[in-house]
């Protein structure tokens, strides 16, 4: 499939159950719909009993929940999560079934109305009974859907609704086997972590029973500055058994609540589901235009007639978009480049079970940033959070949870899968389909991967079913593209010969890619995208994904000191900065990209990690999993894309230092700071790309407070406060590894700095377990390869130098090198297997030196291998 530069076009309207009276702006001739609707929505929040676990016989309304616990909602039995380097008892992430029960008066509900209850989302499975009665399942963890009670409701008395959720991991023969997700790199949370309601309607209503929908779907035909001509569809329903004559009237009111636009349509309703649809116009409309003018208006649609008013109400956004291959995205005519984030909807011990108020602190942190895009990951999120979205101006991929794979083995997808991927696409769309925000349905996220890392055989190819959800998706919505994440296409590792391409099997394309994180260089990702794009010239492509763990205790002196441990510990919070300053500016540089997303604004819960100082989270956020800390990397991007002036000290958290000399690096949207160390001057930095810096500044013992301001406006400042350690007692090197460490003494040891050439490298595995030597054991792990020098920052005087070696090849491999200090060979033909006696086991030489210069250049050549360097004043 190839498809042409993706354009926003008016489409045919769909069905209509009879014609629709074109509306005359200034004739205003219906009737306004000011009466009250017999519409009314009573929120079940509280009141509910909770048992974990399963409760024979508890559908039933005389059951016994006496012992069980009370509960508001939102709740959820799951919030894991933790920064800990192991988990605690405090975890909660068992998997498996929830049970909900509610005693609800019907005397709360309006008489002779029809009842539905309305679920915002219930992880993942949920069967819904109402005085003991099955009303419905649903499955699914992410989307709304509603089930009619009238017929199960008892008007007298009290009524028992009973909840069976069920979170189960999925697998063959589980009540989840055939929900997707199957898989992903977060945890689907258990039970009615979003609200619950009654929805009561007259007889004659908008559909409640459209897959969760609004039941009025609104979309712009055309626009020009005159005129904006929106269509609208609505689904009805009559559940009386004869036909009514009913009004539909329509109505667009701008912000002021001015009506722009209005119509009225007769109708004979008949029993049972109908549509129709009609057609306003929108005078010198005011559009949805992004971040800048985030403009909304509001539809109206007024059912009335014999069995009484019913009225939906939405907001709506008037905007147009494209997508070139070539130059990227446009909204309303105009190139906009989008830069963004992806977010998931956990939080640090409350799991899934968010607040409105949550939910606005993590839309304001991403506005804060200044990003104009979100991608959705990687299912339905919140209808607030859509809304927050609509109001914000954010562009939005909205997304489907059809992640990593088809089915268990080497299967293709099952009958019910498909027919599970394909409903909660429907409701999806459906339910979202108002928001101005949302520009592509995402059908799904490296589907590929299991299938790539398992070298699974063709059959459990994700193309077949993503072809079906693309064609769903633009039956459903022609007005949007449809766009996949891609996992692995063309990345380093030998997966081409078997592994589908799934680029073609949507309108759009996004690639996540983790280059110089788990594979490749961080400089391959541009290259690599120019690669694809000329691969598929006629497919707009974006990076859907790029992101580097950052933990907020663990920190480094120099990120290229060391090889990452990306799927463990440490993940210094100074090595994603550095990672994101290496690829934003590739991305920012190429035109053709149509969107970028960071993966990911905030850390979230993710059972099958362990990395960087915590434990079942994924820590590539530049937010901290509570939104309390930003860290260094959000404010990278903040420089690169917000106005509002700030400056930021990185490295901050990194307080008690190893080295007496240290750059202060600075993010900043000004062109040029000011910085003082201790009240001392250091004069002016100029910021490029959103960077200051004051390179290597030599710090004196103690406490170190250095306070930066922007140069055009000094009330704009920032401070820190570092511990410094005395340069007088020297410097201590963790030669090839990114982390430092105290010996016992209390002597610090920085990680690998002041070096050029050579490569870090690191001893892992059991291999790891089993190196020995006279060297402190930290020593041991990493180490520098090669030819390569140092230049250590020192006073000058007379030093003992120390170095610590270590053959890191089992099989002892033959090499020696030679080392020099000041110019002068100090060390020749070391081979330090022979040195220590083995290979795996270190061994130490010492020589002393001479510094003049206020810097001490080593210089190793030959075949060398280095795992520390000590400086220590003569005599200790
Ligand atoms: C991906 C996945 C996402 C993971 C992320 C990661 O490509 O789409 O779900 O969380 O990588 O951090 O590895």
């Amino acid at each position: 499939m190839r498809f042409p530069t993706f354009l926003l076009l008016p489409v045919a309207l769909a069905i209509s159950a009879c014609a629709a009276v074109p509306n005359k702006p200034e004739a205003a001739a219906a009737p306004a719909p000011a009466a009250a609707a017999d519409r009314s929505v009573l929120p079940l929040m509280s009141g509910w009993r909770f048992h974990l676990g399963e409760a024979e016989g508890a559908a039933a309304p005389g059951h016994d929940d006496s012992g069980w616990q009370s509960v508001r909602l939102p709740h959820s039995w799951n919030h894991l999560g933790e920064y800990r380097l192991s988990r605690s008892e405090d975890v909660a992430n068992v998997q498996g079934t929830g049970w909900y029960r509610l005693t609800l008066d019907a005397a709360a509900l309006p008489a002779g109305r029809r009842h539905f209850l309305q679920f915002d989302g219930a992880g993942n499975v949920a069967d819904v009974y109402v005085n003991g009665t099955p009303v419905g399942r649903h499955a699914g963890a992410f989307s709304r859907f509603r089930f009619d009670i009238t017929d199960a409701l008892r008007p007298g008395g009290p009524n028992v609704i009973a909840v069976r959720a069920n979170n189960e991991k999925p697998a063959p023969g589980s009540a989840t086997e055939h929900v997707i997700p199957l898989l992903g790199d977060f945890f689907i949370h258990g039970g009615l972590y979003r609200g619950v309601s009654i929805v009561s309607v007259p007889d004659v209503h908008i559909d409640l029973l459209d897959h969760g929908g609004p039941g009025i779907y609104a979309r712009t035909v055309a626009v020009s500055v005159d005129e904006a001509e929106v269509a609208i569809l609505s689904r009805l329903r009559n559940a009386d058994r004869r036909s009514q004559a009913m009004t539909v009237n329509a109505e667009i009111r701008d912000a002021e609540g001015n009506v722009v636009a209005r119509t009225a349509t007769p109708a004979t309703i008949a029993s049972g589901p109908s549509e129709i649809a009609q057609s306003l116009r929108i005078p010198a409309p005011r559009l949805w235009n992004g971040r800048a003018d985030p403009y909304l208006y509001t539809v109206a649609v007024t059912l009335s007639g014999g069995t009484g008013i019913d009225r939906v109400e939405e907001k709506f956004g008037v905007r147009t978009f494209r997508i070139d291959p070539d130059q990227g995205f446009f909204l309303n005519g105009r190139h906009m480049p989008l830069h963004g984030v992806s977010r998931h909807q956990d939080w640090l011990d409350k799991g899934w079970a968010l607040t409105d108020a949550d939910h606005e602190r993590d839309m304001a942190l991403i506005a804060e940033m200044g990003a104009n895009t979100v991608r959705f990951a990687h299912y339905q999120h919140a209808e607030k959070w859509f809304e927050l979205s609509d109001e914000a101006g954010m562009v939005v991929w909205a997304e489907l949870p059809f992640v990593n794979k088809v089915s268990f083995g080497d299967m293709p997808a099952s009958p019910e899968l498909v027919a599970n991927a394909k409903a909660q696409l429907v409701e999806l769309i459906r339910q979202n389909y108002n928001h101005p925000s949302v520009v592509t349905w995402g059908i799904g996220n490296e589907v590929d991967i299991d299938l790539a890392f398992k070298r699974l055989g063709p059959k459990a190819d994700a193309r077949p079913l993503l072809v079906t959800l693309h064609d769903l998706a633009r039956t459903e919505d022609p007005g949007r593209p449809t766009v996949i994440a891609d996992c692995c296409e063309d990345t380093p590792g030998d997966k081409a010969d078997y592994l589908p391409i799934l680029s073609g099997s949507s309108d759009l394309m996004g690639y996540n890619r983790y280059f110089g994180w788990y594979y490749g260089k961080v400089g391959d990702l541009g290259p690599h995208m120019d690669a694809l794009h000329a691969k598929h010239p006629s497919i707009p492509i974006s990076v859907s994904e790029y992101g580097a763990g950052g933990a907020l205790s663990q920190h480094t002196d120099n990120p290229e000191g060391g090889p990452i441990n990306t799927s463990g510990r440490p993940h210094p919070e100074e090595f994603q900065s550095w990672w994101h300053e290496q690829s934003w500016p590739q991305l920012e540089q190429r035109r053709y990209l149509w969107a970028n997303w960071i993966w990911n604004m905030i850390d979230f819960s993710s059972n099958i990690r362990q990395e960087g100082d915590a434990t079942d989270i994924n820590d590539k956020g530049l937010v901290s999993f509570d939104r309390a800390v930003k860290k260094d990397a959000f404010f990278y991007y903040k420089a690169n894309w917000s106005d509002e002036p700030f400056v930021h000290i990185t490295s901050r958290r990194y307080a008690d230092r190893a080295y007496p000399v240290n750059d202060i690096r600075v993010y900043s949207n000004a062109p040029a700071v000011t910085a003082t160390l201790n009240g001392r001057d250091l004069g002016q930095a100029a910021c490029s790309g959103g960077i200051c810096l004051f390179p290597q500044i030599a710090m004196p013992a103690g406490t170190a407070t250095v306070t930066v301001r922007s140069a055009s406006d000094p009330a704009i400042a920032d401070s820190v406060e570092w511990t410094i350690p005395d340069a007088a007692n020297g410097i201590r090197i963790n030669a090839g590894d990114l982390a430092g460490f105290v010996h016992a003494d209390g002597r610090r040891v920085g990680s690998d700095h002041w070096f050029s050439g050579g490569t870090a490298k690191r001893i892992g595995g059991k291999t790891a377990e089993r190196l020995t030597g006279e060297a402190d054991p930290r020593y041991r792990t990493g180490y520098r390869e090669g030819a390569f020098s140092y230049a250590i920052p020192i006073p000058n005087g007379r030093w003992e130098v120390t170095l610590i070696t270590l053959e890191p090849n089992e099989e002892r491999k033959v090499r020696t090198f030679d080392v020099s200090a000041e110019g002068r060979p100090m060390m020749t033909a070391i081979d330090p297997a022979k040195l220590a006696g083995a290979p795996l086991k270190a061994a130490t030489r010492r020589f002393t030196v001479e510094v003049q210069d206020e810097r001490l250049d080593l210089t190793f050549t030959g075949d060398a291998v280095l795992s520390g360097i000590e400086v220590e004043p003569i005599g200790e």
